[in-house]
C-alpha cells in the first residue's frame, strides 16, 4: 500500500462493487472490505490497475484510510448495519465519518446517528438511488447527517453522483435521518409512478392495443411532458419479446408484484403524521392485492362486473385522455409526497429544501424525469409554497387535465377496469378543491353518538356547540 485511501467501502455485493468502481473512476483511492474475504480478493483481482486496496480484516481496512476516515457501509439493511457499526466503533477515532449507504429505515438512522455521535464519531445516513447501474455510472445521493461532514464528503459525493445540466444530483439533505427519510419518500413516489403507468397499460390493453402499439405510445410520451426513466423503460419493456416463444415478454410475466417495504414505511409515516398520500397508498395496496393471485383468481369466478372490453373507443382520443390522466395523477402523487416531506421536515426541523430535493431527483434515480424541473421552479418561485397543486404551473396542468382525467376514470369504472391510483388521485383532487365537504354531516354523527361538539358556519370559529339529539332506541 503506497498511501492512505481517500474512501473505504464495506460490503461488496453488486451495489457496493459498483459504487467502489464509480468512486475509483473519479480519481480516488478506495479501500474495500467484505465479511467473506474471498469476495474482496476476487473483486480486487478482477480490476487490476485500479486504485483499489483490498483489506482482509476490518482492522486493516480502518488503518488503510486517511483521517478523518470516510467509510461507507453497503450491507443488507437492518441488523447487519448494526453488526458492522458495532465492530467498527472500537477501531475508529474521533471525527471519523461512517456512512450508511443502504436502504435503512430513517428511524434506524436516527438511532445510529445518536449512537455514533455519543462515541465522538460522525454518521451519515445516505439514500442512494439508481440501482446497480446508477451506483456504477452516477446515482442520486441523499445524504443526511451533521452539516460538518458535508464539506468533507462533498468532493466525493459530487464526483460520483449523476449530473443534470452540469449539476450533481446530491445535496446535504439535513441532519439525522433526513437523508434516508427523503429516500423513503422517493421510493413511495416511485411506487405511485409505476402503478399509474400500469393502470394506463391496463386501459390500453382493454382498448385492444397491441404491446407494440402501446410501446409506440410510451416512446412518444417519453419525448414530451411525461419524459421520464420509468416511461422510457416501460416502452422498452413492452417491445421486448420472449426469446423462447417470440411473445411479448410482458404478457408472459406473472402478475404478482413484490415489494421490499419502503412503500409500506411511507404509508406508516403518512398515517402517523395525518398526511394524505392516497396515490402512493393505492400503489402500495395494488401491489399487495396483486400478490394475492390465488384469491383474485377465485374471486374472478364469483364476483361479477362488466366486460373490460373498450375496443370500440376512438384510440387517438383515448391515448390523449390517458396521457392527461397519467400526468394529472402524477402531479397529485408528487404533491402528496412533498406534502408529507414538508410536514415531517417542519416537525423534525430538518430544514428540507423541497425544490433542491426535486432537482437532485432529476438524474440517477428511478423517478428521474423532466417535470421535476417544474417542481423545483415552483419552490424557487415560492419557497413557502404550501401545496404543489396550488403552484401556478400545476394549477394550469390540473385544470387542463381534469376533464379527460374524469373521462378515463369513468370509462374504467364503467367497464370494470381497476384503476385504484388514477381514482385515488382524482378523489384527492376533487376533495382538495371542495370548499365544502360533507364533513358537516360527519360532525353531526360524531356529536350525536359521542357529544364531540361542532363548530358552525354561521358562528365565529372556536365556538363549540352540542345538539340535544333525539334518543335512538335499538
Ligand atoms: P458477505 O459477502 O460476507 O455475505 C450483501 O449481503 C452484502 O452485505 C455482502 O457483501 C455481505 O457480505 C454483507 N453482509 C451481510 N450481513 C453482514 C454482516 N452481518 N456483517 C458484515 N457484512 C454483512
Amino acid at each position: 500500500m503506497t498511501r492512505a485511501s481517500d474512501f473505504g467501502l464495506i460490503g461488496l455485493a453488486v451495489m457496493g462493487q459498483n459504487l467502489v468502481l464509480n468512486v475509483e473512476s473519479r480519481g480516488f483511492q478506495v479501500s474495500v472490505y467484505n465479511r467473506t474475504p474471498a469476495v474482496t480478493d476476487e473483486f480486487v483481482a478482477a480490476h487490476p490497475g485500479k486504485r483499489l486496496v483490498g483489506t482482509p480484516t476490518l482492522e486493516a481496512f480502518v488503518q488503510s484510510l486517511a483521517r478523518p476516515r470516510k467509510l461507507m457501509i453497503m450491507v443488507k439493511a437492518g441488523a447487519a448495519v448494526d453488526a458492522v457499526i458495532e465492530q467498527l466503533i472500537p477501531l475508529l477515532e474521533p471525527d471519523d465519518i461512517v456512512i450508511d449507504g443502504g436502504n435503512s429505515l430513517y428511524t434506524d438512522t436516527e438511532r445510529r446517528d445518536a449512537w455514533l455521535t455519543a462515541q465522538g464519531l460522525r454518521f451519515i445516513g445516505a439514500g442512494v438511488s439508481g440501482g446497480e447501474e446508477g451506483a456504477r455510472k452516477g446515482p442520486a445521493i441523499m445524504p443526511g447527517g451533521p452539516a460538518s461532514t458535508w464539506g468533507l464528503m462533498r468532493p466525493i459525493f459530487e464526483a460520483i453522483a449523476a449530473k443534470v445540466d452540469g449539476e450533481p444530483c446530491v445535496m446535504h439533505i439535513g441532519p439525522g435521518g433526513a437523508g434516508h427519510y427523503v429516500k423513503m419518500i422517493h421510493n413511495g413516489i416511485e411506487y405511485g409512478d409505476m402503478q399509474l403507468i400500469c393502470e394506463a397499460y391496463a386501459i390500453f390493453k382493454a382498448a385492444g392495443l397491441s404491446t407494440d402499439e402501446m410501446a409506440a405510445v410510451f416512446n412518444r410520451w417519453n419525448e414530451g411532458e411525461l419524459q421520464s426513466y420509468l416511461i422510457q423503460i416501460t416502452g422498452k419493456a413492452l417491445e421486448q419479446r420472449d426469446t423462447e416463444t417470440g411473445q411479448p415478454i410482458v404478457e408472459l410475466i406473472l402478475d404478482q408484484a413484490g415489494q421490499k417495504g419502503t412503500g409500506q414505511w411511507t404509508l406508516l409515516n403518512a398515517a402517523e403524521n395525518a398526511v394524505v398520500i392516497s396515490t402512493i397508498n393505492a400503489a402500495v395496496e395494488a401491489r399487495v392485492l396483486s400478490s394475492q393471485k390465488a384469491l383474485r383468481v377465485r374471486a374472478s369466478t364469483q364476483l361479477q362486473g362488466p366486460s373490460p372490453n373498450i375496443s370500440g373507443v376512438d384510440r387517438a382520443t383515448l391515448v390523449n385522455q390517458v396521457h392527461e390522466a397519467l400526468y394529472a395523477s402524477k402531479v397529485v402523487s408528487y404533491a402528496q409526497g412533498l406534502d408529507l416531506m414538508r410536514t415531517m421536515g417542519e416537525k423534525k426541523a430538518w430544514g428540507l429544501d423541497l425544490g433542491g430535493i426535486a432537482a437532485i431527483w432529476r438524474g440517477g434515480c428511478i423517478i428521474r424525469a423532466r417535470f421535476l424541473n417544474r417542481i423545483t421552479e415552483a419552490y424557487r418561485a415560492d419557497p413557502g409554497l404550501q401545496h404543489l397543486m396550488l403552484a401556478p404551473f400545476f394549477v394550469e396542468v390540473l385544470n387542463r387535465a381534469q376533464q379527460p382525467w374524469r373521462e378515463v376514470v369513468a370509462l374504467a369504472v364503467r367497464h370494470g377496469i381497476a384503476v385504484p391510483a388514477f381514482g385515488a388521485s382524482l378523489g384527492y383532487f376533487d376533495s382538495l378543491r371542495s370548499a365544502r365537504l360533507p364533513a358537516n354531516l360527519l360532525q353531526a354523527q360524531r356529536d350525536f353518538f359521542g357529544a364531540h361538539t361542532y363548530e358552525r358556519v354561521d358562528k365565529p370559529a372556536g365556538q363549540w356547540f352540542h345538539t340535544a339529539w333525539p334518543e335512538v332506541i335499538g
